[in-house]
């Protein structure tokens, strides 16, 4: 039998849902996610893999009007994924009507001269009537390869989405081993699962605002358990109050239950340690993204 695969890019405005499809069809959280816009900062790849194919997905920041040197990198690196891909999922929610955002990817996309597939993911919030009028306000926009209605919180449709993506596959190369799922390093996706408890726990004005660092994972013998440090950077010592929190209830509730998350991803006890730094503007200074892990990256 003949061995199929491809590259697929999920793109869209923040917020839209888009890693929590990447989490829904990988049947695990690879991509951190949360009600809060500007959630990914980097691609990540969720490599979906059985006997006859391989679909390497590629999540992408939100794309957004950047207003900081991070924000440049965010877009560019969603942006760049045009060229790498096979197929485009172009994600929009229900129920949300179009919008200048939505307008200024599409120009991108009819430019990029790759098959685009329409998503309108969170079915499950609007009325069936206001699904299709989104379709088709959409369907005058561009010509889409196909236009899938999915809600990826309860996988409705997702089969659907995935025999589309399977028929349109090319026959390939196998391009990654069957086990292994993401192109990241354990250490990034460990350096995740903090950021998303800062932004579940704390209010609007961190989760921009904050950048976590792995300063150290290894095994102590003694315990036998994973020990890492990690060092949370925020930009004003005002926001370090409130990570910590009164006698670090904040900083300790964080830990506890990235700590959860971690254990479960690594299928291993954990210690977990975390400091709270701050570093002025570094959402503005190149040298301070690279540190951070914000460096563009070709696939
Ligand atoms: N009701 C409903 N909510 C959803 C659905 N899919 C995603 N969400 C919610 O939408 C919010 C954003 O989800 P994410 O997966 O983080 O969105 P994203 O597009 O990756 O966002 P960025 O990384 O910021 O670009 C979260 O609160 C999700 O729980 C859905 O199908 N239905
Ligand atoms: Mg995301």
């Amino acid at each position: 039998m003949t061995f199929k695969s491809g590259f697929v890019a999920i793109l869209g405005r923040p917020n839209v849902g888009k890693s929590t499809f990447l989490n829904y069809v990988m049947g695990q959280k690879i991509a951190i996610m949360s009600d809060k816009a500007q959630t990914t900062r980097n691609k990540i790849m969720g490599i979906y893999t059985t006997e006859t194919e391989q679909i390497v997905f590629i999540d992408t920041p939100g794309i957004h009007k950047p207003k900081t040197a991070l924000g440049d990198f965010m877009v560019e690196s969603a942006y760049s994924t045009l060229r790498e891909v096979d197929t485009v999922l172009f994600m929009v929610p229900a129920d949300e009507l179009r919008g200048k955002g939505d307008d200024m990817i599409i120009e991108r996309l009819k430019s990029a001269k790759v098959p685009v597939i329409l998503v309108v993911n969170k079915i499950d919030k609007v009325h069936p009537d206001q699904l299709l009028e989104q379709i088709d306000d959409f369907r005058k926009q561009m010509d889409f390869k196909e236009i899938v209605p999915i809600s990826a919180t309860q996988g409705n449709n997702v089969n659907r989405l995935m025999e589309i993506l399977k028929e349109n596959l090319d026959e390939g190369f196998q391009y990654f081993p069957a086990d292994q799922i993401t192109d990241h390093p354990e250490r990034f996706l460990v350096s995740e699962m903090i950021r998303e408890k800062v932004l579940h726990l704390t209010r609007e004005e961190i989760p921009h605002s904050v950048a976590v660092v792995i300063d150290s994972m290894k095994r102590d013998e003694e315990t036998d358990k994973i020990h890492i440090r990690a060092t949370i950077m925020v930009e004003r010592d005002s926001q370090k109050g409130i990570v910590i929190g009164k006698g670090g209830a904040m900083l300790k509730k964080i830990g506890s239950m990235a700590r959860r998350d971690i254990e479960l991803m690594l299928g291993d006890k954990v210690f977990l340690e975390t400091w709270v730094k701050v570093k002025k503007n570094w959402r503005d200074k190149k040298l301070d993204l690279a540190d951070f892990g914000y460096n563009q990256k070709e696939y």
